[in-house]
């Protein structure tokens, strides 16, 4: 049976998807990790541990202590953050991967899950159905990082065997945990604001189009990807995941479809030439080639999940 490490299960894809492994793999065999506190509900059905993936000597000591076989690393900090301390985020963005990938190397955790994103793409990619393979010159540090990492997953898979997988996440939009500090925050942040006020200031113009998921469709992938058979995987650096895409005009529309008095009002601040960098919408056929990618979630279906469940959680 495999041991399965999440380390930054207290985030926004780490508290979903902890819980989607425990239901495939067994609670106890999912082993939770963060720096900060989870959810009550990761505390309760399994094992917790507060562990700092910088820290590389008691990583490695945990990986063998609790025989892991399987490590998912979703330490990062986001694009916006980012661009406010660089050399900080450049420093806990390499330094967790590279932590992660030499504890595989040197444990039996050889298989490892860490996120890219739409953000490895820049402003001389070509925006609309943006290939698998195509230019990649991002002028974001994190979009630098998650370049970077996906070289270096390949690296380590060529060179050391390591079975790395990756994906380029699209924005995630979840109603359990609340993202922090990426560009496409205002997907989520709007639903807030709709039951909250009513109303929403946007940091990002009416027309910025950028590729979204809904979490439960991350999951699903994410999990898919890692029980493919290895030697389908005709890439071993990231596969591009593309969901839908849409711009804050057209998420106004779905919402108001259920709120029809519901307010946005636009004010674009510096995360708006971060968006502007990324594609509107990427080509995500190879992984559904490879591995079988499917969605589940439109843009009206999501929307509808949204409003229920954030107006049930904000009622309590
Ligand atoms: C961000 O906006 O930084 C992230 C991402 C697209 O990787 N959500």
């Amino acid at each position: 049976m495999d041991n399965i490490l999440v380390i930054g299960c207290s985030g926004q894809i780490g508290s979903e998807l902890v819980m989607a492994l425990r239901k495939v793999y067994g609670n106890e065999h999912v082993f939770a990790t963060d720096i900060k506190e989870p959810t009550n509900e990761i505390h309760e059905s399994g094992p917790f541990q507060i562990l700092d993936v910088l820290d590389f000597k008691n990583l490695l000591h945990f990986l063998v202590r609790y025989n892991i076989t399987q490590v998912y690393n979703l330490a990062a900090v986001l694009s916006g953050n980012a661009e406010k301390i660089p050399l900080q985020a450049w420093d806990i963005n390499m330094k967790s991967l590279m932590n992660t990938l030499e504890a595989a190397r040197q444990s039996d955790a050889k298989k490892v899950f860490w996120p890219s994103s739409i953000a490895v793409f820049g402003p001389t990619t070509p925006r609309h159905d943006t290939p698998q393979m195509t230019v990649m010159e991002p002028n974001t540090v994190y979009g630098i990082s998650k370049l970077a990492g996906e070289r270096w997953g390949e690296y380590y898979n060529k060179k050391y065997d390591i079975d790395f997988r990756s994906v380029r996440y699209p924005g995630l939009i979840s109603y359990k945990t609340e993202p922090g500090g990426g560009t496409t925050d205002y997907a989520v942040e709007i639903f807030y604001d709709a039951i909250r006020k009513g109303s929403y200031e946007c940091f990002l113009s009416s027309k910025t189009a950028l590729p979204m998921m809904f979490m439960e469709d991350a999951i699903t992938n994410t999990i898919r990807l890692m029980q493919a058979d290895g030697d389908k995987l005709s890439l071993r650096s990231s596969y591009n995941m593309a969901g839908i895409s849409f711009d804050p005009e057209q998420l106004t529309n779905a919402i108001r479809k259920y709120m029809p008095d519901f307010e946005i009002t636009y004010k674009p601040d510096f995360r708006q030439a971060i968006a502007d960098s990324w594609p509107a919408c990427i080509d995500d056929s190879v992984a559904q080639k490879d591995w079988g990618l499917k969605t589940t979630y439109d843009l009206d279906k999501m929307t509808r999940i949204m409003l229920e469940k954030i107006g049930e959680k904000l009622a309590v």
